[in-house]
């Protein structure tokens, strides 16, 4: 038997476990698109009082009440000591590495999306790209060694989909080096090891309140820092450098959230461990369904780790799976469910950073398998039973 018919005949037997149900069997095709993610959103009338309180101060922006209070809230809710909220994601990582005040080369993973890479080039820094693991698909501690230069002044790993980093490992790299080390946390707000909050991790970390995340502020992010004077330092950065009104302490930035997002923010983070649930049990749905189909695969969970579920990646080995990443991709596509290759293609693919001659085979396969799947709190079972038998349909027409 040649390894086709054998990955065919696995897949047969392994469908017809599922009990792959026919088109006119199954619930009928979504007449609206489904995306890879939906933004949760508040009860509308939990949120008008605060719009009306805003009216009637006139309060909007600059480090308003309801500003202080989500900053008060956050690092209660994370378990953090300093936070710093800002305007997006993107702005709260630029500033981050202005804080930091270094130049020269910084390391970082090319599997992410291109705003960390961007963050660098902001600041002039020179990104320098080393491969991942392949078990996390996060910067790979062993390999990061041999990229430092006596230029390197820090490293910027990713909790890619929220999973933390082996951040001892670069912990210990990072001290003997004397390098700083800034997480960018986008994906990972709320996740937690050994119970202790991943965000308190390396020197700052930075995360993402952007509609697509698990926390969202229509726009926003935040840095995690470890001092008072780190914190002071950021929140002159965000608001143009000013320290008062004469006086100037760097390049700044504007970068604040408005008082209508923090107030957002805080009836937000009223149902935010619903909604992780809510997403835990839909990856926990997915992955019993999709063990063991041929050739695909999913991130391990670490018993150590509390998840946010932020993301849904499966992985088809091209070998070992019947059909392609792509052919997956667009027959969901062709059914109105609008999954997305997170992270294809790989920041290195992109101008400036395909100067260098990197060395990312694991990033590269990576990038060339995965397809995340929609997970979002408002995804019904029905709706995942809808998802699911597309994906065992488009197997079932592969194995012949
Ligand atoms: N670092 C990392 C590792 C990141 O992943 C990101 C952002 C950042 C830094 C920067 O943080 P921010 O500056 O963004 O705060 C999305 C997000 O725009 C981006 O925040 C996110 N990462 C990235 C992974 O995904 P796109 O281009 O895929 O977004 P878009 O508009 O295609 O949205 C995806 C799907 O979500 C849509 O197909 C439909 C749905 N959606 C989206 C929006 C915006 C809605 O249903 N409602 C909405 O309002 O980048």
């Amino acid at each position: 038997m040649t390894l086709n018919e054998r990955i065919i005949e696995d897949t047969r037997r392994l469908l017809a476990l599922y009990e792959v149900r026919s088109e006119s069997e199954s619930p009928s095709m979504f007449e609206e698109t489904r995306f890879v993610t939906k933004p949760s959103l508040p009860p509308l009338k939990d949120f008008l009082p605060y719009l009306e309180e805003i009216w009637n101060t006139a309060r909007l922006t600059n480090g308003g009440p309801f500003h202080q209070q989500l900053e008060d809230k956050l690092c209660e809710y994370l378990g953090v000591e300093h936070i710093s909220l800002f305007a997006n994601g993107t702005l709260a990582l630029i500033t981050a590495m202005q804080a930091l005040d270094i130049s020269g080369e910084v390391i970082t993973t090319p599997y992410s999306f291109i705003a960390t890479a961007h963050s660098l080039h902001w600041n002039q820094l020179k990104p320098i790209f080393v491969d991942v693991d392949d078990s996390t698909y996060n910067l790979d501690p062993s390999k990061i060694e041999d990229a430092i230069t006596e230029n390197t002044r820090a490293i910027m790993p990713v909790h890619v989909y929220g999973q933390p980093c082996d951040v001892e490992r670069i912990e210990e790299i990072a001290g003997r080096y004397g390098l700083k080390v800034v997480y960018d946390a986008a994906h990972a707000f709320g996740v937690k090891r050994n119970g202790k909050s991943i965000l308190r991790e390396g020197d700052l970390s930075v995360v993402s309140f952007h509609a697509t995340k698990v926390f969202n502020t229509f726009e926003g992010g935040a840095i995690i820092c470890k001092s008072a004077e780190m914190k002071k330092q950021i929140d002159l950065l965000k608001n143009f450098g000013f320290s008062n009104e004469v006086t100037i302490i760097g390049t700044g930035i504007n970068a604040k959230l408005n008082e209508i997002q923090a107030a957002f923010g805080i009836v937000q983070l009223q149902q935010i461990d619903r909604n992780i649930q809510l997403r835990r049990e839909i990856a926990k749905n997915y992955e019993r369904s999709l063990i063991g189909l041929p050739g695909v695969s999913f991130l391990a969970e670490d018993p150590q780790v509390e998840y946010n579920y932020s993301y849904f990646p499966i992985f088809l080995d091209p070998v070992q799976s019947p059909i392609s990443r792509d052919t997956l991709y667009e027959a969901l596509r062709a059914k109105n469910i609008f999954t997305r290759r997170y992270f294809y293609p790989l920041i290195t693919v992109f101008p400036p950073y395909n100067m260098g001659d990197w060395d990312l085979p694991i990033a590269t396969r990576a990038s060339e398998d995965v397809l995340c799947l929609p997970i979002y709190p408002d995804l019904t079972p029905e709706e995942q039973c809808v998802i699911l038998d597309e994906v065992y349909r488009v197997f079932s027409a592969n194995a012949g």
